[in-house]
C-alpha cells in the first residue's frame, strides 16, 4: 500500500498546484477513499503480480496528475477530454510547454524510475502475498461501502457538483461522461428570445457620434501582433524605449489609442483572439472556435467590408493547417490566406518566418492585392516572432537586459518584443513608401497576454518591475491603437473594452454598418453604459473585469464562494453586490453560444435579418398551468382532457426489451405518435422511470418530427446535458423528485433556463414561484390524474403560477 500513500501525498500537492479553496477537506477525503479502494482492490487480491498492477496504476494516476498540473499552470483550469483533439498541436508549442516544467510539475513523475529500479532489484517483492477470504473481500468492500455512502451524502447535500469541479478522480468520470454524451452540444438552448434578438440588432446598429465614418472609402489594415502586451507601450526599461515606434504612432495626429483594452480568448488562443476580433462573437470555451464552427455562416468584419466592395486578405507566416485557419477562413470571409508556404523561409525564429522578412514579403502580396480593383481592400495580419518563449537570437537583442533579469521570462520578453516593434516600424515605412499609408486606416493590437499572472516567479518579477500588482488586471490587458492617417484627432480612450468591442469600434470609423450579422460589443469611442470585459480562459465564466471591480468566479462554481476587489485598491468587496452583473455576463456569454450552436448568423443573412425565433423553435408551449397525467389508460385520458381544453399532458414510458417504448397502461408509443398527429396542439410531457436518459433520446430518433411536441422531464442536473445536447429543446425539471434546495435549483435554471418547472403543491410556494417568474421560467403544476379543466387551479397558494 506504500503506492496509495505516495499516491495520497501527491494529491495534496495537486490541491496545492490546482489551488484548491473551497471544501479541501472533502476533496481530499474523497480523493483518499478512491486511491485507497483501488489500491485495497488490488493488494488484497490473489492477483499473480499485484505490486505490478499497483504500479501501473500508480504511474497512470500520477500521469493524469502531471497532465492536469502542466495544463492548470498555463489555463488555471483543469483540462477537458475534448481538448485532446488539440494535442496534435503541442508539437509547435513545444517551447512553451517546455517553460512549465517547473519542479513542482515534475515532482508528479519523478519518482517513477527510482520505484522501477526498486522493483528491478527486488522483483518478487510484494507480488504475490496472499489473505484470507474475509480479508480479501472486508477490506475493499468496507471502504466501497464507505466511499458509495460519502458521494450519496455529498450528492444529498449539493456538494457532488462542487467537489466534482475540484476533485481528480470525480472531475475526470464526470468531464468524460459529458464529453461522451456531447456530439452535438447546446447549452444556450431556450435562452435567446426573441427581444434579446432584437436588442441584438438594434446593438449592432451604427449609431452616429464620434469619429463616424473617418476611416469610410480607406483601406483597412489590421495588424495582431503576438503577445503584445498593454505595459510595454510608453515604458521604458534602463532608459531604453521597448515600442518606440509604437509610441511615435500613438502620438501622432490621427491616432486614438485604447488604453483599457483587454483580451477575449477561448481555447483556441491566438486564432480566437482573431475570431473575436473580426466577428464581436464570445469565443467557443469548448474547442478552438475555428474548429469547433468552421462550418458555420459568419458575417464579421470581412463579410461586412466585401459587401462594401472591399476584398479581403489574411496573411500569417506560419502554416496553414494550424488553428484549422486554412478551412476556417473561408468562412470568415477571407478570399485569400497568404500563409506559410507562400512565404520564402529565408529567415527564421521560433515558429518560423521573422516578422521582418514576413513584412517584407507582403508588401508585394499587397501590391496584387491592391491591384485587383478600383475598391479598397481589407488586410488582416497577424505576427508571430514575438511567441513565446521569446528567446531571440543574439543578434536580435538590442536591449541592454540588466543582470538579474538575464535569461528570464521578462527579460526575453522585452527582447522579443523590442524586435517586434521594430519590424511594425519597418513596415509602417515600407506602407509610406508604397502609397498604401495615407489612404489606409492602420490598426495595431496584442492578441493575448506574454508573462502569465499565474505563476509565482512571473509575478514576482513583473511586480517587481512594474511596481504595481500583477493579477489578471494587467495581464490581460493589451494595447488597441488606430491611426487615421490625415486626420486631426489625437486621443488616449480609456473606456474599458476587450477584442469583443473591435469590430463596432471599428465600423464606426470606417463608417459602415453591420446590417446581417449580430455584436455583442460596443463602439468604445461612443458607448456611454458601463461596459466589461467577460473573460473565461484563466478564470472561470461570469468572471469579470469592469470599470470599478475584478469579479473572480469560485472555482467550485458556487457564486458564494466568488471573490470582488476593488479595481483600484484591491479591498475585497461583498459579492452580493455584484450578483446582478455577474448573471447578466453569464447570459450574455449564453446567448452568443446559442448563435453559434444554431449557426443563427445563417437564419440571419438568409432571411434578411429577419427570423421568428419561435418559429424556428417550433410552435410556443401552451398556456395551461396544468400538466394532466395520463397513466392508466392514456391514450383514453388523453383523448378526455383533451376534449375539455387541456393541452399539456403527460405520460410515463417505460422500455420493453431493449428496443420497445411503452406507455404506462401499457399503450404503443406508436399510439401516442398517431394521436399526436392528429392533435396538433397538444404538448406532451414524457417522463420515465428508467435508469437513464436512453428511452428519452430513443423517442427522439423514432419520431423527428414530434421532437418539439415533446416536453421531457428531467429530475437530476446532470441530465440536462445529455438532453439538450441531444437536441430536445422543450426540457422541463421536476422538483418534486429531486432533493435539490431551492437555492440549488435557482442557480442551476440561471445557468440553464429550462422550458418550465414541474412542482406539485406541496412545493408550490410563494416566494419561490415568484423567483421562477423573475427568472422567466414558468411554472407548471402537476399531480392532478383525473382530467379536471385547468380554469379551477389557476390559482396556487393565492399566487397564480405560470408566466
Ligand atoms: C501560430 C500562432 C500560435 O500560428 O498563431 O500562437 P498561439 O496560439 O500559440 O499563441
Ligand atoms: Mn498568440
Amino acid at each position: 500500500m506504500w503506492f496509495a500513500a505516495l499516491l495520497i501525498w501527491k494529491i495534496l500537492l495537486f490541491m496545492d498546484i490546482t489551488k484548491v479553496e473551497h471544501n479541501e477537506s472533502l476533496v481530499l477525503f474523497t480523493s483518499t477513499l478512491i486511491i485507497l479502494f483501488l489500491f485495497a482492490l488490488i493488494h488484497f487480491s490473489n492477483f499473480k503480480r499485484k505490486r505490478t498492477i499497483e504500479f501501473s496504476l500508480y504511474n497512470i494516476v500520477s500521469a493524469f496528475m502531471f497532465a492536469d498540473v502542466m495544463y492548470y499552470s498555463y489555463f488555471n483550469s483543469l483540462p477537458s477530454i475534448r481538448m485532446m483533439k488539440q494535442f496534435h498541436q503541442l508539437g509547435a508549442v513545444g517551447d512553451s510547454v517546455r517553460a512549465l516544467l517547473d519542479i513542482k510539475n515534475l515532482m508528479f513523475l519523478l519518482d517513477i524510475p527510482f520505484h522501477m529500479i526498486n522493483h528491478r532489484k527486488n522483483p518478487e517483492v510484494g507480488e504475490s502475498k496472499t489473505y484470507n477470504k474475509y480479508i480479501r473481500f472486508g477490506v475493499p468492500a468496507s471502504i466501497g461501502l464507505i466511499l458509495v455512502i460519502v458521494l450519496s451524502l455529498l450528492n444529498f447535500k449539493g456538494l457532488m457538483e462542487p467537489i466534482s469541479n475540484q476533485e481528480l478522480f470525480t472531475y475526470h468520470i464526470k468531464d468524460f461522461k459529458t464529453t461522451l454524451a456531447e456530439d452535438e452540444i447546446a447549452e444556450g438552448r431556450g435562452i435567446f428570445t426573441q427581444e434579446d434578438l432584437e436588442e441584438l440588432i438594434e446593438r449592432s446598429k451604427l449609431k452616429e457620434g464620434e469619429y463616424t465614418g473617418i476611416g469610410k472609402d480607406k483601406n483597412l489594415i489590421v495588424i495582431q501582433v503576438e503577445a503584445l502586451q498593454n505595459f510595454v507601450i510608453n515604458c521604458f526599461y534602463e532608459g531604453q524605449e521597448i515600442t518606440p515606434n509604437l509610441n511615435r504612432l500613438i502620438r501622432e495626429k490621427g491616432s486614438l489609442y485604447f488604453d483599457n483594452y483587454y483580451q477575449q480568448i477561448g481555447r483556441g488562443n491566438t486564432s480566437d483572439a482573431e475570431f473575436v476580433t473580426n466577428n464581436s462573437l464570445y469565443p467557443s470555451m469548448e474547442e478552438p472556435t475555428y474548429s469547433q464552427y468552421e462550418g458555420n455562416t459568419f458575417y464579421g468584419l470581412p463579410w461586412i467590408l466585401r459587401d462594401q466592395g472591399y476584398t479581403a486578405w489574411v496573411f500569417h507566416g506560419y502554416e496553414k493547417e494550424f488553428w484549422n485557419r486554412d478551412k476556417a477562413y473561408v468562412n470568415q470571409g477571407f478570399q485569400r490566406f497568404i500563409s506559410e508556404e507562400d512565404f520564402d523561409l529565408i529567415e527564421t525564429i521560433g515558429f518560423g518566418i521573422t516578422d521582418e522578412e514576413f513584412y517584407s514579403q507582403s508588401m508585394d502580396y499587397l501590391k496584387e492585392l491592391d491591384s485587383i480593383d478600383d475598391n479598397p481592400f481589407y488586410a488582416f495580419i497577424i505576427s508571430l516572432t514575438s511567441h513565446t518563449p521569446f528567446k531571440m537570437p543574439e543578434e536580435y537583442q538590442y536591449l541592454d537586459i540588466k543582470e538579474e533579469h538575464e535569461g528570464t521570462i521578462l527579460g526575453d520578453y522585452l527582447q522579443s518584443i523590442h524586435y517586434a516593434d521594430k519590424a511594425l516600424g519597418e513596415f509602417l515605412e515600407d506602407l509610406k513608401e508604397e502609397g498604401f499609408y495615407d489612404n489606409s486606416v492602420i490598426a495595431f493590437y496584442g492578441d493575448h497576454f506574454a508573462i502569465t499572472g499565474f505563476n509565482p516567479s512571473g509575478v514576482e518579477l513583473m511586480e517587481d518591475f512594474l511596481n504595481i500588482e500583477y493579477d489578471v488586471n494587467e495581464m490581460f490587458k493589451i494595447p488597441l491603437i488606430i491611426h487615421i492617417p490625415g486626420e486631426e484627432v489625437n486621443e488616449t480612450i480609456s473606456r474599458i473594452g476587450s477584442q469583443l468591442d473591435f469590430l463596432p469600434t471599428i465600423l464606426n470609423i470606417m463608417g459602415y454598418e453591420n446590417g446581417k450579422g449580430l455584436m455583442f460589443g460596443r463602439d468604445l469611442a461612443n458607448y456611454e453604459g458601463e461596459n466589461f470585459v467577460a473573460a473565461q480562459t484563466y478564470i472561470l465564466k461570469g468572471s469579470y473585469i469592469d470599470d470599478d471591480t475584478l469579479f473572480y468566479m469560485s472555482n467550485d462554481g458556487l457564486f458564494e464562494n466568488s471573490k470582488a476587489l476593488d479595481r483600484k485598491t484591491r479591498e475585497p468587496l461583498d459579492v452580493k453586490n455584484f450578483k446582478e452583473r455577474y448573471e447578466n455576463i453569464i447570459s450574455e456569454i449564453n446567448k452568443s453560444d446559442y448563435i453559434l450552436k444554431r449557426d443563427l448568423i445563417k437564419l440571419l443573412v438568409e432571411n434578411q435579418g429577419q427570423i421568428d425565433l419561435a418559429q424556428l423553435e417550433g410552435e410556443n408551449i401552451p398556456d395551461d398551468k396544468l400538466i394532466i397525467k395520463c397513466y392508466d389508460n392514456p391514450l383514453e385520458q388523453l383523448r378526455k382532457s383533451y376534449e375539455k381544453g387541456s393541452r399539456l399532458l403527460a405520460v410515463e414510458l417505460h422500455f420493453r426489451g431493449n428496443e420497445e417504448i411503452l406507455l404506462k397502461g401499457q399503450q404503443d408509443m406508436e399510439d401516442l405518435v398517431n394521436w399526436m398527429e392528429k392533435h396538433e396542439e397538444a404538448y406532451v410531457i414524457l417522463r420515465s422511470n428508467e435508469e437513464d436518459e436512453s428511452i428519452f433520446l430513443k423517442v427522439k430518433e423514432d419520431c423527428p418530427t414530434l421532437k418539439d411536441r415533446f416536453i421531457v422531464e428531467m429530475t437530476k442536473f446532470e441530465q440536462y446535458n445529455k438532453l439538450s445536447n441531444k437536441a430536445f429543446k422543450n426540457i422541463m425539471l421536476n422538483i418534486s423528485k429531486g432533493n435539490y434546495s431551492r437555492k440549488e435549483i435557482m442557480d442551476f435554471l440561471k445557468r440553464h433556463p429550462l422550458a418550465g418547472v414541474i412542482m406539485d403543491k406541496k412545493s408550490a410556494k410563494k416566494s419561490f414561484i415568484k423567483g421562477l417568474k423573475n427568472l422567466n421560467i414558468p411554472v407548471y403544476l402537476d399531480g392532478v390524474d383525473k382530467g379536471l379543466n385547468t380554469r379551477r387551479y389557476k390559482n396556487i397558494d393565492g399566487f397564480f403560477i405560470g408566466q
